[in-house]
């Protein structure tokens, strides 16, 4: 039997946060046999609420749960930290410029990064939620040069699983059916979803659909899918998000599927033309712990144009960071 793994969770009184905690409790971010530690970091006026949240923890009587710990200092949060969960994070609020958004969440995820580097476990992998998502893995990870760059990702996998899942309605195939499909780029509105590699039932999906619905409705719902559930729930998506986080970290640390990949914003290497150090969105495979980048795809005119803005984008926000002197 394994020992257990310490799992951080930032922002663990929110919604996300709300959905996420009984799942990592149960087994599911890890596995059925790995006992968890949980550690929450929560802002000082949510300690309450997020005390409230342990106490349900508690009465689940979960087997894999062996302890709770609450605390508003990242030092004592990331303590020891397996895995790092960022969802907290400073949301846009109305009038903010796209500056002010990146300061503030500067101000979280620089020390973030900071207590990571001195107090996390030497193998943390930290995967961020909390948005602008890119690029505040970008800044925390620029304040852990002790931790290696490739342990800092940033969530697309909530994209990953609405394409599939459109895809899948459109086609009436189960989603099982579904094999390689990528979201590339930034997780924002400019975000490219690419059919033209992923299979359905071993033929390329790009080639089953009219190049209408593929531009004109499958792309922007997608992008959009966010703004749909604000619309319909009157709440961002909570439970899906934490879904795809715990599915992203159980990728991470199980591996892919032969014959399969999936999609995570990862530190680029320089392919397919991202920028070096860029944390975008690609195909990415895992094994023994580790992502790496699908290969040798080819990427026609329609696809590098969409890979571009969304790359374009990435590159203007870590600028933008930068001429802030936060990274
Ligand atoms: P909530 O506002 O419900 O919860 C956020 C929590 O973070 C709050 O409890 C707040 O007190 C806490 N927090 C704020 N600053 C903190 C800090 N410095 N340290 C620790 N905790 C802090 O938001 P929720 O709906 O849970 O969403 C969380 C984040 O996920 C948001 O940034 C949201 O934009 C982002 N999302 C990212 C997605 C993705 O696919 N990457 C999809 C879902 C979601 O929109």
């Amino acid at each position: 039997v394994q020992g257990p793994v310490t799992v951080t969770v930032t922002g663990a009184a929110g919604q996300i946060g709300y959905a996420l905690l009984f799942r990592i409790a149960s087994g599911h971010l890890l596995g059925p046999d790995v006992p968890v530690k949980l550690r929450l970091l929560e802002i000082t006026p949510a300690l309450k609420a997020a005390e409230g949240t342990a106490m349900e923890l508690a009465d689940c009587a979960f087997p894999l749960l062996q302890s709770v710990d609450i605390s508003d200092d990242p030092r004592v949060a990331f303590d020891g930290a397996n895995v790092a969960l960022l969802v907290g994070a400073r949301p846009r609020t109305k009038g903010m410029e796209r500056g002010d958004l990146l300061e503030a969440n500067g101000g979280i995820f620089k020390p973030q990064g900071e207590a990571i580097n001195a107090v996390a476990a030497d193998d943390v992998k930290v995967l961020v939620v909390g948005n602008p998502a890119n690029t505040n893995a970008l800044i925390a990870q620029a304040h852990a040069p002790d931790v290696p760059a490739e342990r800092f990702t940033a969530m697309t996998r909530l994209d990953h699983n609405r394409a599939i899942s459109q895809l899948a309605s459109k086609l009436e195939v189960p989603v099982t059916a579904i094999k390689k499909l990528t979201i590339w780029g930034n997780h924002s509105a400019t975000q490219y979803p690419d059919l033209f590699h992923t299979e359905v039932n071993g033929k390329i999906a790009a080639e089953q659909v009219d190049e209408a619905w593929l531009k004109d409705t499958f792309i922007p719902t997608v992008a959009k899918r966010g703004a749909a559930i604000i619309e319909a729930r009157g709440a961002s998506s909570a439970a899906s998000a934490a879904n795809a986080a715990i599915d992203h970290v159980f990728t991470w640390v199980n591996g892919t599927a032969e014959g399969d990949w999936t999609s995570a914003a990862i530190p680029s290497d320089g392919s397919y033309g991202v920028p070096e150090g860029l944390i975008s969105s690609f195909p990415v495979t895992a094994k023994d712990g580790k992502f790496s980048i699908v290969q040798g795809l080819e990427i026609d005119a329609f696809s590098r144009e969409r890979i571009d803005a969304s790359v374009a984008e990435l590159g203007e926000e870590r600028d933008a960071v930068r001429g802030l002197g936060l990274i």
